[in-house]
């Protein structure tokens, strides 16, 4: 699903996520690399132009937070703006409380109209609910033998005839389900290869005689943009309550899916996965969002960073840094904030800046962190604030209170020196910049990680 759109989109994140500092420059080239591969995607003109205009107004607005590498930030603002553009939640299908809920679809023919009213058929059976279909698609015979296998795989009641009238064939399978009390019942209409006038008058016919309390428009997703432009003819003419996507699952590009809901204003509903009965899943806009940029892992990294990150700790700590008082002590608290944020080996899987050979290297894993902790916890007051102070004999006892050995005491001593080193230099280059943001570059043998 959407493979083009995401092989262009990852490339572009890729470049935007290396990137320290963003400047407004430096956004806007990407966002113009994000648009055009929306416009290869085949996604409608204006509503690329409005998203890309919003997610810049946007970035160029939001604070960043330190703990997180801008370009993360960037990235977590498309994906909301994508949520908003696929409609931001997701909306469930009418039940009519008082009786029969009637379920009309619509859309031309090849859709995937039939099929879908067998999915849905089974959705309501698989939820105990009684369901009837109605086959009036009456110009292709063949339409209607669809419809009657699919109902007999299914153990659902048929409603059709030999006539031509669809209108009556359609009454006939609301006084059916009434009758018998079911809960829905699925109007499955006919479709031409192209819209005209009497497709569209039979079906308002039927709409404005039977009523049904759901319309759903079925529309072939890989089509693109004609996809588009019949859900808004269909919307024009039929004003339907909401929108199936079919052929998802060959779907490479996603145009259809993203300018769909802002070019029609109607929900997305059910997207269409597969030919079998079993695929079909409702719509959430937050998950297809997820699924197009293909990086949800990204998404939860940023904002479990925007709810731990603590504002007045950090310019207490970049003070700190800046005076070169940054002890152990410090250290340990730091290492707190970032466990907060998740086991270690779920977070570097996380972190995209992170460079897979460094990993190598240097094992970050929960492991050593908590080798790290006991080293810091064996520790007396004293020497964490003064690691000058750590003699042999105190080492020793560190490494015995600890269950480390001399080796890890040592290697971790050397590595908070160098850190100390490393930090003196950048207090006096960073005033400008941003401690922290300099100080996420890493430092000797550890990764960059946010927080630190
Ligand atoms: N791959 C795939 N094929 C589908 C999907 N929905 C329908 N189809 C296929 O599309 C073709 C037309 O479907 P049909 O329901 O007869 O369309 P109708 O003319 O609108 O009723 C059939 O071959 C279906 O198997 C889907 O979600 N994915
Ligand atoms: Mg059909």
């Amino acid at each position: 699903m959407f493979g083009d759109l995401q092989t262009k989109l990852e490339s572009v994140f890729q470049k935007l996520r290396g990137q320290g500092i963003l400047t407004e420059s430096n956004i806007s080239d990407s966002l113009r690399e994000v648009r055009r591969a929306f416009l290869e995607a085949d996604v409608n003109f204006k509503v690329a132009k409005d998203f890309i205009d919003k997610v810049s107004q946007k970035a160029i607005g939001t604070e960043i937070i330190k703990s997180i590498k801008p370009g993360q930030l960037v990235v977590k603002i498309i994906h909301d703006e994508l949520v908003l553009l696929l409609g931001e939640t997701s909306v469930p299908l009418y039940q009519n409380k008082n009786g029969v809920t009637i379920v009309m679809v619509v859309g031309l023919q090849g859709s995937g109209k039939t099929t879908f009213c067998g999915k849905l058929a089974r959705n309501f059976k698989k939820d105990k609910k009684s369901v009837v279909l109605a086959g009036a698609d009456v110009y292709r015979p063949a339409a209607k033998d669809q419809l009657k296998t699919l109902g007999k795989s299914l153990e659902i009641p048929v409603i059709t005839d030999d006539s031509t009238d669809a209108l009556k064939i359609c009454q006939n399978a609301v006084e059916f389900a009434q009758k018998n009390y079911a809960d829905y019942v699925i109007l499955d209409t006919a479709g031409r290869l192209h819209i005209d006038e009497k497709l569209m008058q039979e079906l308002q016919t039927i709409k404005s005689n039977v009523n049904p309390h759901e319309i759903l428009f079925v529309v072939d997703s890989m089509t693109g943009q004609d996809a588009v432009n019949s859900a808004k003819e269909f919307q024009e003419k039929l004003d339907y309550t909401g929108i199936v996507l079919t052929k998802l699952d060959g779907d490479t590009r996603g145009g259809a899916a993203l300018s769909i809901r802002a070019v029609t204003g109607k929900p997305i509903k059910f997207i269409g996965v597969g030919e079998k009965l079993t695929d079909l899943e409702p719509f959430y806009p937050e998950r297809l969002a997820s699924r197009i940029l293909g990086m949800g892992d990204i998404i939860s990294l940023v904002e479990k960073a925007q709810e731990n990150y603590d504002e007045t700790e950090a310019k207490k700590l970049e003070e700190k840094l800046r005076k070169q008082e940054f002890t152990i002590e410090d250290f340990y608290q730091q290492l707190q904030n970032i466990k907060k944020l998740g086991p270690m080996s779920q977070l570097m899987g996380m972190l995209p800046g992170v460079n897979p050979g460094m990993l190598k290297n240097t094992k970050i894993d929960d492991n050593s962190f908590k080798k790290i902790e006991a080293i810091i916890c064996s520790m007396t007051y004293a020497e964490k604030q003064k690691p000058k102070i750590l003699n042999g004999s105190r080492r020793k006892r560190i490494s015995k209170g600890s269950g480390t050995t001399l080796q890890d005491i040592n290697k971790f001593i050397k590595q908070f020196e160098q850190m100390q080193l490393m930090m003196k230099e950048l207090g006096k280059i960073s005033k400008k910049k941003g401690l922290l943001s300099s100080l996420a570059k890493g430092f000797p043998g550890v990764p960059k990680i946010p927080g630190l």
